[in-house]
């Protein structure tokens, strides 16, 4: 048969005219994970951290503005991910244990792909790994083999890294202190450099087996080790701290309120206090360049087309916010983490935001509704498909994030409101009208004016909590959870 010149340009004109990616019939994942990065992503808003690899990411993807950890701790978050439950059910409550531990027949996330023909791998830290200790041990203790056919350690010098190192927090001299370290050395001399070198070969040797690649980035968990080049690109007498009352913590519950507080744990000055931020905003574009250059490798092997990227982080991080640092508060800069999911065949939303109220449990609906594959009927998330294609569908009814964390707190997140309360409801509450004090600085839980506000969301934090398993298992949550000793 002869094909006629009409007829090829005809062929040549559709393949023309077609989208730039259908939807591949199994899609490739690639799930980037940072660890205590809050939402300090140029992409997001903030003012002076640059992440100019993530916000091309977000580009290409929706953002998720209002998006919301299950607990704000490195183990328990994960657990929670890569389940896709909320702790309560799954009882990974804080770093101790692992997931398969308490739960020996879960089905995880990657284990899923794995089960539906995929070749799932992991790179460094998804599930919990210690910071620094395991990446300079090379090891991932916590670790789930299940999830994996292939899993991946690295190893590497963290705060012993040779260069300048200064701890900003000099009342911590533990291994969780802020200590930066502006190493010498380029990008793969240090943990995620490598860590994107081993998802680049992994990448290379792809073949046609679809995949589900897992890579963990350590930075910026502390210590805040970066090359030179990153804190550079940053003036250290032009780090603007977080601007707070001095007042704030006065209407705090008792219980809580010296907990990971600057002035009794960490004695970070107004001076040391910049340090602590260039160092911090350094660790995240260190981590942002291994993003681009692992996104580079997935352009340049032609797999850009047919694989879904997120990017998220596993909880948020207070740098003095309500004077206080770090993790496992209910606070919104604990809870809130960044979220950009990438599928290259849903282009109408790319380059939006959502702040419709999302819960990281609910990537593991999103991603088997993606790839078409049966999900486990427990899932406590809901797929975020609807605000791909639509960022403010009506179709997404979630109306409150449900974030737990240590001592018996709890908390929920409305688009209006954040109510949290501690020692299971037994040792205070807190009430923050985010409408008019998005900064959470007035506690209102006693104001009479807020009383029918209190009643309302206590009795919905009571059924959210009733729904993530707490009566169920109560006796095991309440001996896994450690209250705080009076001094
Ligand atoms: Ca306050």
């Amino acid at each position: 048969m002869k094909i006629s010149h009409l007829t090829i340009l005809a062929l040549f004109g559709m393949a023309m005219m077609s989208p730039a990616s259908a939807q591949p019939k199994k899609p490739n994942v690639l799930f980037l994970i940072a660890d205590d990065l809050n939402t300090a992503l140029s992409g997001f808003g903030h003012p002076q951290c640059k992440t100019p690899n993530l916000d091309r990411l977000a580009e290409r993807g929706v953002k998720f503005e209002n998006m919301h950890c299950q607990y704000p701790v490195c183990g328990a978050s994960r657990a929670s991910i890569m389940s896709g439950l909320y702790p309560y059910t799954n009882l990974t409550l804080g770093n101790e244990g692992t997931l398969r531990g308490s739960m020996p027949d879960v089905v995880t996330l990657s284990q899923t792909f794995r089960n539906n023909g995929y070749y799932a791998a992991r790179v460094s830290k998804i599930y919990h790994m210690g910071i620094p200790f395991e990446i300079i041990a090379g090891t991932a203790e916590r670790d789930d083999p299940l999830s994996w056919d292939q899993a991946f350690n690295i190893k590497a010098a963290e705060q012993n890294a040779p260069g300048e190192s200064t701890n900003w927090s000099p009342k911590d001299k533990g291994s969780q202190s802020f200590t930066g370290v502006i190493a010498t050395g380029g990008d793969s001399d240090h943990a995620d450099g490598m860590a994107a070198d081993r998802a680049i070969k992994i990448l290379d040797n792809v073949n046609d087996k679809p995949f589900f690649l897992a890579v963990g980035f350590v930075r910026p968990h502390v210590p805040l080790v970066a090359p030179k080049k990153y804190f550079d690109s940053y003036d250290r007498d032009k780090m603007e701290a977080p601007v707070v009352p001095e007042e704030d913590l006065d209407d705090v519950p008792g219980f809580i309120r010296g907990y990971k507080a600057n002035d009794t744990t960490y004695g970070v000055t107004p001076e040391l206090h910049k340090g602590l931020l260039q160092a911090y905003y350094a660790s995240i574009s260190y981590m942002d360049a291994q993003v681009g250059r692992v996104l580079d490798a997935l352009e340049e092997k032609g797999l850009a087309d047919n694989t879904i990227v997120v990017f998220s982080s596993d909880h948020g991080y207070l740098l003095g916010h309500h004077h206080k640092f770090q993790k496992q508060h209910l606070f919104e800069e604990a809870t809130r983490v960044p979220f950009i999911i990438s599928v290259p065949w849903l282009q109408d939303q790319h380059g939006r935001g959502t702040k419709k109220i999302t819960e990281l449990i609910d990537l593991y609906p999103t991603l088997t509704d993606l790839a078409n594959l049966p999900a486990p009927d427990t899932l406590h998330g809901t797929s975020l498909k609807p605000l791909l294609s639509d960022t403010s569908s009506s179709a997404w009814i979630k109306d409150l994030a449900f974030t737990i964390s240590r001592s018996g707190g709890e908390s929920i997140r409305t688009q209006d409101y954040r109510f949290t309360q501690w020692g299971f409801g037994e040792k205070g509450m807190e009430l923050y009208d985010l409408i008019k004090d998005p900064g959470e600085f007035t506690n209102q839980a006693t104001n009479p004016e807020y009383a029918d506000v209190v009643k309302t969301l206590k009795k919905q934090l009571l059924g959210k909590r009733e729904a993530a398993g707490f009566e169920k298992n109560r006796a095991a949550i309440q001996a896994t959870v450690k209250f705080r000793k009076k001094k």
